[in-house]
């Protein structure tokens, strides 16, 4: 008889269906628009099975849920190859660029230091974490790279329901610092009201710290409620699927990856859709020099004007009427 390997973490259903579409054409994507914005709107993430793997159909796809947005590490597109080019972040020096080793990467929002202002053409505008990202998969790994993704609302209303002195610790103002090498360090709650009826997650396992005063409350909630398989789902991305994930609502993850095999390390894309949320500023003096600081960060704009959404998305976490009469 075989003997079941140990396992080491709780099995979390895989899902098979229900959030998957398989688009045969670019004619059967735009069809299924409108079904795809209600199930992310519904779910926070829909896997798109698409009719090939080319960056052509991901830039395609990418241009229906906004503008893509470019990071330091993409091409002159917004695209960004995540494979594992080594095994694991050097040890002696800072690096938060997981992506790019064969690590498990925790669980983790995409963005999740960007506070800043953002240079686009002759504006500036308040940055943030991406509203949406994707992830294309070219090649999956031989073993491993699970993705593991992680419904915060579910997560909120069922704190508010079950734990309501933790969930307003949850909310609370400068409750968790990331630290994001040399002196950067940001101050954020777990949940960001973001109007009335709209949080937003930002988190980072990995790179979190609490204030002593609330690490136990935050570590119990990690454990109970971000580890549980109560709010997650494991999905592991197949050739030409393209996840689409509302950022500002799911925590995602991956497994280690194995670099046995011999077909090729796995191999995945990534776009970042800017939100239209980050507002436009203005400088309250006519003293430019301060403005030249943020040049860095051009490089976090849109890089293209194509916008093909059909309606904007309702992004973000709600909570349900029964939790909010609460
Ligand atoms: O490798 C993956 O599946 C996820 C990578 C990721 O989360 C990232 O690049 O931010
Ligand atoms: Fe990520």
């Amino acid at each position: 008889m075989k003997v079941a390997a140990p396992q080491t973490r709780p099995p979390v259903p895989t899902i098979t269906k229900g959030g998957t579409f398989s688009l045969e054409s670019p004619y059967q994507l735009l069809q299924k628009i409108p079904e795809i914005y209600r199930e992310i709107e519904k779910t926070g993430f829909v896997v798109l099975r698409a009719w090939d793997n080319s960056e052509k159909t991901l830039l395609k796809v990418a241009q229906y849920f906004g503008r893509i947005q470019g990071h330091a590490k993409a091409d002159e597109r917004g695209l960004v190859t995540v494979t594992p080019e080594r095994a694991t972040n050097s040890p002696k020096e800072f690096d938060r660029n997981l992506s790019k080793t064969s690590q498990e990467f925790l669980l983790h929002t995409d963005g999740s230091f960007m506070n800043g202002i953002c240079p686009v053409e002759e504006k500036y505008f308040r940055l943030g974490p991406p509203g949406l990202f994707l992830l294309q998969c070219v090649r999956p790994a031989s073993v491993g790279g699970e993705s593991v993704l992680l419904d915060a609302e579910a997560v909120l209303n069922a704190l508010v329901n079950e734990q309501p002195e933790l969930a307003r610790i949850a909310q609370m103002p400068g409750l968790l610092h990331f630290f994001g090498g040399d002196q950067v360090a940001l101050d954020f709650p777990l949940f960001e009201r973001l109007a009335v009826d709209r949080y937003r997650i930002r988190f980072r396992l990995d790179l979190a710290l609490a204030k002593s005063e609330n690490a136990a409350s935050i570590r119990f909630l990690i454990d109970k409620f971000f580890l549980s398989p109560r709010f997650q789902t494991r999905r592991r991305l197949e050739s030409n699927e393209i996840i689409v994930v509302d950022n500002s609502r799911i925590v995602h993850g991956r497994d280690g990856i194995s670099l046995e095999g011999t077909e090729g390390a796995r191999l995945l894309r990534r776009a970042w859709i800017w939100d239209e949320h980050n507002a436009e500023v203005e400088a309250l003096s006519n003293s430019l020099s301060g403005l030249q600081a943020f040049e860095r960060a051009r490089v976090y704009g849109p890089k293209t004007d194509a916008d093909l959404r059909l309606r904007p998305l309702s992004l973000g976490i709600r909570l349900s009427r029964q939790a909010e009469s609460r």
